[in-house]
Formats: C-alpha cells, sequence, structure tokens
C-alpha cells in the first residue's frame, strides 16, 4: 500500500551555493540521523562558467562515490503526475534538475522531507533504502538520474510496508 504523502512541515529550499567543489558545503537533509546507514544529501556539482554558457560534470568515484552504471531521465511530467513511490535495496542515485524544477519527498522511515530541485548544478544523492516520490514538475521540468546500478526490479520496494517492515 502506498503511503499519503503528507504536505512536509517545513519544505527545504535550496540556497544559492556558488561552488565548483562537490566536496565542500554539502548538506544533510536528515541531520539528526546521524545512526542511519543510509545517506541523502544536497550535492554542489563542479561548474566551468564561460562567456559561452556553463558547463558542469559529473565523474563516477569523484563526485559521486559510486561508478556510474546507469543513466535515465524524466521530462515530459505533467505538473499533476507523481513519479517514484518506491525504495531501493541497494541503489544509488544522484538526481539533477537539469531543467525547470521537481520536487522530491524522501522518507527513511522515521522523517519526511521534502526538496525542491531547481539548479543544474545541484545534485540530489539518494543512498539505499530511502523511499521516495517525485512531483510538482515544472513545465519544461527535467530529472536527470546516475544511477550506482542496472536497472533490477528485484531491488525495489514498491510497497511502503513492506519498506518499513526491512528499515526494522
Ligand atoms: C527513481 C525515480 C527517480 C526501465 O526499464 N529501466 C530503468 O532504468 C528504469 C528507471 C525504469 N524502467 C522501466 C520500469 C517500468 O516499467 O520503466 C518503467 C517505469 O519505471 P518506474 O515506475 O520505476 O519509474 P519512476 O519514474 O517511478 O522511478 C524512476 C526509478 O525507477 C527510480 O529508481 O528513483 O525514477
Amino acid at each position: 500500500m502506498k503511503p499519503q504523502m503528507q504536505p512536509p512541515s517545513s519544505a527545504l529550499l535550496l540556497p544559492t551555493i556558488q561552488s565548483s567543489r562537490a566536496t565542500e558545503a554539502e548538506m544533510t537533509i536528515f541531520p539528526h540521523c546521524s545512526e542511519l546507514v543510509s545517506e541523502v544529501r544536497l550535492l554542489p556539482l563542479p561548474v566551468v562558467p564561460e562567456p559561452r554558457g556553463n558547463l558542469t560534470f559529473i565523474e563516477g568515484q569523484r563526485h559521486v562515490s559510486f561508478d556510474i552504471a546507469r543513466v535515465y531521465y524524466l521530462y515530459d511530467v505533467p505538473s499533476a503526475a507523481a513519479r517514484g513511490g518506491h525504495a531501493h535495496k541497494a541503489l544509488q542515485q544522484l538526481l539533477i534538475a537539469v531543467s525547470g524544477s521537481f520536487d522530491v519527498t524522501l522518507d527513511n522511515g522515521r522523517l519526511r522531507r521534502t526538496v525542491h530541485l531547481n539548479r543544474p548544478n545541484i545534485g540530489l544523492l539518494i543512498s539505499s533504502m530511502i523511499w521516495r516520490e517525485i512531483d510538482n514538475f515544472s513545465s519544461g521540468g527535467i530529472c536527470l538520474v546516475l544511477a550506482s546500478l542496472p536497472y533490477d526490479e528485484a531491488d525495489y520496494y514498491r510497497d511502503y510496508d513492506t519498506f518499513l517492515n526491512a528499515i526494522g
């Protein structure tokens, strides 16, 4: 059964970050859950600014702590549609709003937070065992995802109660 996604008490809005180093100014989404194995962080990505425009690049094992095994993207998502609604057993992913914006609601079984992504140089790192739902896509919103593993349906928890039981 899918959970009812409650409006967050305080949605996390991204501050403006001017950083070219992914190792700086990382922001933890669940700061008071140090006992959790899982990580959810906002990651500033490198930017090469030029009069011709900006360029952002991401290397596996450098800007993300995993080898990038798969890339996919969500686009032409209707504003009323919701993606996600599941957690992963092992998969780690970096989500980036390469165009437009959308909300990502994250749930570690104890806390639920909503992050608004709207910058192509900010990634949202989601480790395993985090329930996520993605919605509120803007017109032209594109969610680029870098994944640590190939697609495997057996890696999904698509039932919220099963996910909670697995969290323990
Ligand atoms: C996540 C969010 C952000 C594939 O064949 N290969 C793939 O790599 C993926 C991701 C999906 N699919 C198939 C499986 C389903 O038949 O595409 C269909 C839709 O997949 P799903 O319902 O999982 O899509 P979303 O947008 O709800 O979730 C996806 C990812 O699955 C998930 O890991 O975090 O995007």
